[in-house]
C-alpha cells in the first residue's frame, strides 16, 4: 500500500474566482487590490502523527502589516471528525450536505489562528507562513474531512467573515443580505455550491477522461482492423 500517496492531499483551485455567489467587494481602496482572497491550493498532511492544514491564496497584500504577511483575508476551514456536528457553516453562511457535520474549525487571519467549536469554545492555535502557504497545526491523529472556505477578514465579526449587504459600501460587501460570506471555496462545481448553499468536503476528483480516451482509442483501432481486413 503506498501510505505517502494517502496520507497528503494536494489539491488546487482556479484563479479569478473569488467573487463567491457574484458578490461585489467593499469599495475602500484597500479592497481594489485583487486575489487576496483567492483559493488556489489546499493540502493536508501528516506530521509526527498529527494533520496540519495548509492553504495557498493568489496574492498576499499587508496594508496593516498583520505578523503572517497579510491582513485582508480570513480563512476557515471546518472539519468533519465524526458522525453529528453542526451543519451550518458559521461566518462563511454555507451549509454542509446532510449528516456531514463539523466538529472543530480553524480560524485563521493575518495576526493568528483560532480553533472553534460549534458551541463556542474557542482557543488559540499555532498558525504560520512558509512561502506562499499558510499553515494551521490540529491535534487530530485521524484524517478529517475539511471544507475550505475564505473571505474578507472583519476583525469585529464574531466569525471573521465581513458582511454582505445590498448596495454594498466602503467596508461591506455588495449582495443579497442572506448571501454567504464567503468569496472563494475548494469545490469541483463551485456554481454548485452558490446555487445551493452547500459546500462538499475538499477531495480529489475521479476523472474519467484518462479512461474515456483509452476507449475511443481501442475503437478506432478495431475499425482501422476492420477495414484492413475487408478489403
Ligand atoms: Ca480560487
Amino acid at each position: 500500500m503506498n501510505w505517502i500517496f494517502l496520507a497528503l492531499l494536494l489539491l488546487s483551485d482556479p484563479v479569478g474566482d473569488d467573487h463567491g455567489a457574484g458578490l461585489g467587494y467593499p469599495r475602500a481602496s484597500i479592497y481594489q487590490d485583487v486575489g487576496f482572497a483567492d483559493i488556489t491550493q489546499f493540502e493536508i498532511k501528516q506530521q509526527d502523527g498529527l494533520w496540519l492544514l495548509g492553504i495557498r491564496l493568489a496574492r498576499y497584500p499587508n496594508p496593516a502589516e498583520a505578523p503572517l504577511g497579510f491582513s485582508l483575508a480570513t480563512i476557515a476551514f471546518y472539519l468533519d471528525t465524526g458522525p453529528g456536528g453542526e451543519e451550518e457553516l458559521l461566518g462563511a453562511g454555507l451549509k454542509t450536505p446532510a449528516g456531514g457535520g463539523w466538529e472543530e474549525a480553524y480560524l485563521i487571519s493575518g495576526w493568528g489562528a483560532e480553533k472553534r467549536t460549534p458551541k463556542g469554545g474557542r482557543e488559540a492555535a499555532r498558525a504560520w507562513r512558509q512561502d506562499d502557504w499558510i499553515w494551521v497545526q490540529t491535534n487530530l491523529s485521524d484524517k478529517p474531512k475539511v471544507y475550505v472556505t475564505s473571505g474578507i477578514y472583519d476583525p469585529f465579526e464574531p466569525w471573521g467573515f465581513r458582511k454582505v449587504l445590498p448596495g454594498g459600501g466602503v467596508w461591506y460587501l455588495d449582495g443579497p443580505e442572506n448571501a454567504p460570506r464567503a468569496l472563494d471555496v475548494l469545490a469541483a462545481n463551485q456554481e454548485r455550491v452558490w446555487s445551493s448553499g452547500t459546500l462538499p468536503p475538499a477531495r480529489k476528483q475521479r476523472s474519467w477522461r484518462p479512461l474515456a480516451s483509452l476507449t475511443l482509442l481501442l475503437v478506432g483501432v478495431w475499425f482501422l482492423h476492420q477495414s484492413r481486413r475487408s478489403r
